[in-house]
C-alpha cells in the first residue's frame, strides 16, 4: 500500500499515461524453462513499437547474424525494432564475460531493458525469455509494458536437442526451419537430424550419388522421398546455427542402412542389392563387415558430413543391428568411432556402442538400456539420456491418439516431464550427461501437422528438463505455466495435441 502512494500521486498529474495498470510480472512466473532467479522489483517500463536497441561485444559477423534474427523475431511480437548505438538504446544486448557461455541477466527497470549473456547464446536465451514474456502478456492490457525485474538463469545441461527422424518420412528444409523456429523459444540449443535408415538417405553424399538418386527416392508407406542437397544443408545448418541450434547429423549403422545397400550392390556380403523398402519392422539389414569397401564407403560419408558440420557431434547410430555379428559390429563401430575423431569430431551412438571402443570422447546416447549405459559410463563415455518411455514423442498421448506408436507405452505430458536425466541409471555420476533429447520417430508421422501434434506440447517438457535444475522443478506447478503457454502456442500457430476426448 505504501508503494502505490507515490505512484497514484504521479497519476493524478499524468492522467493519461496512468490510465493503463503497470504489468504485475505474472509472466517472469510462467516462463518455460521455468528460469532460476526471478526477483521482481518497483516500477516498469513499456516497450515502444519502433523501440531502439543496441548490441555490445559481439564480433562484426556475429552482430550481423544477431541483428537479422533479432529484427524477424521481434516483428512476430508486433515491434520493428531499430538499431542505435550506445547508452540510449531501450534494450540494450551485451556479451558479458564474466557470465557463464549460456547464462543470461535479464534486468528491466524504468529506463530500460538488459540482456546480458556470457556470449551471443547466452543473450539469445535472454531474449527468448523477453519474447515468452510478451507472447504470455500479449492478451493483456499490459501487453507491451514490463515490470521492473532481474532474473538470472543459466542451463543445467549443455545438450538440450530435438530429433527429426527425416529417413521414415522425407521433411523438406521449410519445414524443419519451421521447427527450429518454434523450438528456439525454449532454448533448446540442438536439433538432431536422423538423415539415414533401411526407409531412406537424406542426405547428398557427392563421392557415392546413388544414395540419394536411388536411396532417397522413397520413404514408408511406399509415398515419394526426398533429400537435401548439400547446399540446402548447408543453409539449414546455417538457419539453425544463426538461432544458436547446432545440428546433429546422423547415419544410422551397421543395421539400418537398406536405402544404402539397394543404391549400390557391392556394399552387400552377396553382391546383390536388396529392393527399397517401405515397411516399418526394423533390424534386418547391415553393412558387410567383410568387405574393405565398406570401410571405404563409411570415411567418405564422415568425411563429407564432417564438412558440413560446424558442430562437435556426429551421431554414428548403431542401434537394433540384429543381423550382425556381434564380432563383425563391433569392427564396424569401432571403424566410425574411429573415423569421426579422426575428423576432430565427438561420435554420439546408440546405447548399443558399449560394445565398442569408448572413451570420455564419445558420447552414448541412452535409448532403452541402463544396463549398456552403465557400461558406457564404465569405460568413460559422456552420456546423454533420453529414455524411449519418457522422450520418445513418438509414442501416443492414450489409446485415442489417432497417430503414433505405443511401443513403449502410451506418453501423456505428464510422463514426458516427470523425470530426471541423473535418476534414471544406477551408479551413474551427473557430472557426465551433458544433457538430454526429445525424438520423433516418424514411421506414423507424415505432415508438418503431424509433427506439430506429437510435439506439442510434450516438447515443452523435455526443454524444460534440460534447463532447469531438478530441485526447481515440479510437475503441478509446470501444468499451471503450461496451461498458460498454450495461448502461445496458438499465437504461434501450433497445432498441438488438446487432449483425445
Ligand atoms: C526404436 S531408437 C528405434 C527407431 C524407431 C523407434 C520408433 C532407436 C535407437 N531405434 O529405429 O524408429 O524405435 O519408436
Amino acid at each position: 500500500m505504501i508503494r502505490s502512494l507515490p505512484f497514484f500521486s504521479l497519476c493524478a498529474f499524468l492522467l493519461l499515461s496512468c490510465a493503463q495498470p503497470e504489468s504485475d510480472g505474472a509472466a517472469y512466473q510462467q516462463l518455460i524453462p521455468l528460469a532460476d532467479t526471478v526477483t521482481l522489483e518497483n516500477g516498469s517500463f513499456t516497450l515502444q513499437e519502433n523501440a531502439s536497441y543496441s548490441l555490445n561485444g559481439f564480433s562484426a559477423q556475429e552482430a550481423d547474424s544477431f541483428d537479422k534474427v533479432l529484427t524477424d523475431q521481434a516483428s512476430i511480437h508486433g515491434l520493428s525494432l531499430t538499431k542505435a548505438s550506445g547508452a540510449e538504446a531501450a534494450l540494450q544486448l551485451n556479451v558479458d564475460p564474466s557470465l557463464a557461455n549460456e547464462a543470461y541477466l535479464l534486468e528491466i527497470n524504468g529506463d530500460g531493458i538488459s540482456l546480458k549473456g556470457g556470449s551471443p547464446a547466452g543473450v539469445y536465451f535472454a531474449w527468448q525469455t523477453l519474447r515468452q514474456t510478451l507472447f504470455l502478456q500479449a492478451d493483456t492490457e499490459q501487453a507491451l509494458n514490463l515490470r521492473a525485474v532481474r532474473i538470472s538463469d543459466q542451463p543445467t545441461y549443455s545438450y538440450r536437442s530435438v530429433m527429426l527422424d527425416v529417413a521414415r518420412h522425407f521433411f523438406d528444409a521449410p519445414t524443419v526451419k519451421e521447427l527450429i523456429d518454434q523450438i528456439t523459444l525454449y532454448k533448446v540449443n540442438t536439433l538432431h537430424l536422423h538423415l539415414a535408415d533401411d526407409q531412406g538417405w537424406r542426405i547428398e553424399i557427392k563421392k557415392w550419388p546413388n544414395l540419394t538418386t536411388h536411396g532417397g527416392l522413397t520413404e514408408v508407406g511406399g509415398t515419394d522421398g526426398g533429400f537435401y542437397t548439400q547446399e540446402q544443408y548447408n543453409d539449414l545448418v546455417a538457419y539453425a546455427q544463426e538461432r544458436f541450434i547446432t545440428i546433429v547429423p546422423e547415419i544410422d549403422l551397421p543395421g539400418h542402412t537398406n536405402a544404402a545397400l539397394s543404391s549400390y550392390p557391392e556394399l552387400n556380403c552377396d553382391g546383390i542389392a536388396p529392393e527399397l523398402y517401405t515397411g516399418i519392422e526394423v533390424g534386418f539389414s547391415t553393412l558387410c563387415a567383410d568387405k574393405e569397401i565398406t570401410y571405404t564407403f563409411l570415411k567418405d560419408v564422415f568425411e563429407e558430413l564432417a564438412q558440413l558440420t560446424p558442430g562437435p557431434y556426429l551421431h554414428i547410430g548403431g542401434d537394433e543391428s540384429h543381423v550382425t555379428e556381434e564380432d563383425d559390429y563391433v569392427k564396424m563401430v569401432n571403424f566410425a568411432l574411429q573415423t569421426v575423431k579422426d575428423l576432430g569430431k565427438t561420435p554420439v551412438g546408440w546405447d548399443e556402442i558399449s560394445h565398442g571402443n569408448l572413451d570420455q570422447n564419445t558420447v552414448s546416447q541412452y535409448w532403452a538400456s541402463s544396463e549398456n549405459t552403465k557400461k558406457a559410463y564404465d569405460k568413460g563415455a559422456q552420456l546423454i539420456i533420453s529414455p524411449a518411455i519418457h522422450a520418445y514423442l513418438d509414442m501416443k498421448y492414450d489409446s485415442l491418439t489417432p497417430i503414433g506408436l505405443k511401443w513403449a507405452g502410451y506418453l501423456p505430458i505428464e510422463k514426458a516431464y516427470d523425470w530426471s536425466p541423473d535418476q534414471l541409471v544406477e551408479g551413474i555420476s551427473a557430472e557426465r550427461i551433458i544433457g538430454t533429447e526429445a525424438l520423433l520417430w516418424t514411421e506414423s508421422v507424415t505432415t508438418s501437422a503431424d509433427i506439430q501434434y506429437l510435439m506439442f506440447p510434450r516438447v515443452l517438457g523435455i526443454a524444460e528438463i534440460g534447463w532447469t535444475s531438478a530441485d526447481k522443478r515440479n510437475l503441478n506447478a509446470y501444468k499451471t505455466r503450461l496451461e498458460s503457454h498454450l495461448k502461445v502456442l496458438d499465437r504461434l500457430e501450433i497445432g498441438y495435441y488438446k487432449g483425445s476426448e
